[in-house]
């Protein structure tokens, strides 16, 4: 990661980028420029460490940001951007920018905890962490809310007055958003739940089947004979075959068949699959080398272009407790081994990804990273929210098609919670938001060069009228007297 991101540095061309994708859900942004963001001004307020706890009264530091410019004073709404499982640098401008200047909205966005700047520990050992997970992190949202509207209230020379509020959030922040609305309806209007991934995942399988489908016959039989030639190579020259892929440093055999199998799920969850299908297609039918063609993709776009770092699937990496500026990579896995799971566990045929990136792997991953008894109660988390038989209101769910994760999310509408898919070649994960590619990021989330703007537009129609329709009820009394 260090060597790419002084390339990325370099570079300014990537505005926007996941990170290794452990998860391929980790978006870092990695600014060259802070034009990107509506703002990257940091402010900073005391947090509660346990809200669940009577008499721990700790504290830490929280980052957020607020962005005013478009505000309507003094009635416009709020909206809450919400952060997750990265470093938060600011309020990054996608189509949420067009929303604020659409609806006057002020726009705040808060890192969330333990992330980047906000983490209450020094060192980030098991101990530590047990104070990182979704339901501390929702806590923390209504506090801030709650001291937010203080803020801005004393700001305004006002008091009680209580603003319309609205929830954005993508991929796990989705999630939040939905579940912020489902724990705390009375502090917001309502929520954008884009690419939510609101039910906990214990097995996976349907995430590889989602990228055989989203590549197509063609491509999804080269991936397959690629991931063929993968295991064949390891298993008679292993040394070799992780040096092809300058990954000399994943030791542990299922570390380097995870990152070669995320190396090929990004390119459909981020809207850019003829990055990885036409080089390999080409390949293919020039009769040329297809483990030198895909060892050429993974560095030059994967880890090169992307961003992804060989270290993030290291798990001697992993178990380093220091604070440093990649030790997201080692807190969403204690999310992933304590919550969520998510684990993308190759299904039982017709696999794209290797058959050894199997459950066994990833309960191994969190025992030996964090130590024994840490393993993922999915089953408490989808009784705590409810998965996709979530008991809320006023949410917006959306999916993209080609999108791997879309499978965790809610993708049927039930009342007063609709459920949109936008379909297209390059539609992945928060495309309504994001527009395409997903990454790196294009200002104001253009749909320009989606396969088919019009399913964006359309959706994002829809939103507009949901957001319209939820602000409306909300005023002009307020949620108090709700
Ligand atoms: C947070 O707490 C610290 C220590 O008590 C205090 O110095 C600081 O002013 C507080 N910050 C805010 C924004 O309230
Ligand atoms: C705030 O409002 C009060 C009451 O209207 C007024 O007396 C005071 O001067 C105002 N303060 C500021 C800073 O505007
Ligand atoms: C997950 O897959 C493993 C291995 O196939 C199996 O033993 C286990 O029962 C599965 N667990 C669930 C909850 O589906
Ligand atoms: C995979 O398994 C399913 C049943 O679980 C079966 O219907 C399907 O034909 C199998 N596919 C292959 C390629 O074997
Ligand atoms: C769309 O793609 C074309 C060709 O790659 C590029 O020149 C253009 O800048 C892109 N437009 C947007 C809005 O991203
Ligand atoms: C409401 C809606 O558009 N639901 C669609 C979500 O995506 C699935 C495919 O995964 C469709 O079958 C649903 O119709």
């Amino acid at each position: 990661m260090r060597a790419s991101l002084a390339l990325f540095l370099a570079s300014l061309l990537l505005l926007l980028t996941l990170s290794h994708g452990l998860l391929p859900s980790r978006i870092l942004q990695r600014m060259t420029s802070s034009s990107n963001y509506l703002t990257n001004d940091q402010l900073w307020f005391n947090q509660t460490l346990d809200h669940f706890s009577p008499y721990d009264h700790r504290q830490f530091g929280q980052r957020y940001y607020e962005y005013l410019d478009d505000f309507r004073l003094p009635d416009g709404p709020i909206f809450l951007k919400i952060c997750g499982e990265s470093a938060c640098n600011g309020i990054s401008n996608d189509y949420i920018s067009v929303l604020a200047k659409k609806f006057g909205a002020a726009v705040v966005s808060l890192e969330h905890r333990y992330y980047g700047k906000s983490s209450p520990f020094k060192s980030m050992t098991t101990e530590n962490l047990k104070y990182l997970s979704s339901k501390q992190a929702l806590f923390d949202l209504a506090v801030f809310q709650q001291y937010y509207q203080e803020s801005l209230n004393a700001k305004l020379n006002r008091s009680n007055v209580e603003s319309p509020w609205f929830v954005f959030g993508v991929s796990y922040p989705g999630a939040l958003s939905a579940w912020f609305r489902l724990k705390f309806p009375h502090l917001t209007c309502g929520s954008l739940a884009s690419s939510a991934v609101v039910l906990a995942v214990y097995n996976f399988t349907e995430f590889d089947q989602q990228i055989g489908e989203s590549a197509g016959p063609e491509c999804k039989a080269v991936l397959q004979e690629v991931n063929q030639l993968v295991e064949q190579r390891l298993s008679s020259n292993a040394k070799e075959l992780k040096t092809l892929f300058d990954a000399d440093e994943l030791k542990i055999d299922g570390d380097f068949l995870y990152f070669l199998a995320d190396a090929a799920a990004i390119a459909f969850q981020y809207g850019n699959p003829d990055k990885l299908c036409s080089p390999l297609i080409d390949a293919k039918k020039a009769g040329e080398d297809l483990l030198n063609a895909y060892a050429t993709y993974v560095k030059e776009y994967y880890v090169g272009s992307f961003g992804a770092s060989v270290q993030a699937y290291n798990q001697q990496h992993l178990k380093n407790t220091a604070l440093t500026g990649d030790t997201a990579d080692r807190l969403w896995w204690f999310q992933v081994c304590t919550e969520v799971a998510y684990f993308q566990v190759a299904p039982a045929n017709d696999s794209i990804r290797s058959s050894k990136v199997d459950t066994r792997y990833h309960l191994d991953l969190c025992k030996n990273v964090f130590g024994d008894g840490i393993y993922p109660d999915v089953d408490a988390t989808n009784i705590y929210y409810g998965g996709t038989r979530i008991a809320g209101s006023k949410i917006v769910f959306t999916n993209g098609s080609q999108d791997p994760w879309r499978h965790a999310s809610k993708q049927f509408s039930s009342p007063e919670m609709p459920s949109y898919i936008i379909s297209c070649h390059n539609c992945g994960h928060g495309t309504d938001l994001r527009g395409c590619p997903q990454t790196p990021l294009v200002p104001e989330g253009n749909a320009q060069n989606c396969s088919s703007p019009d399913a964006v537009h359309k959706v994002r129609q829809q939103i507009i009228d949901q957001i319209d329709l939820w602000l409306s009820q909300c005023q002009p009394t307020g949620r108090h007297s709700i």
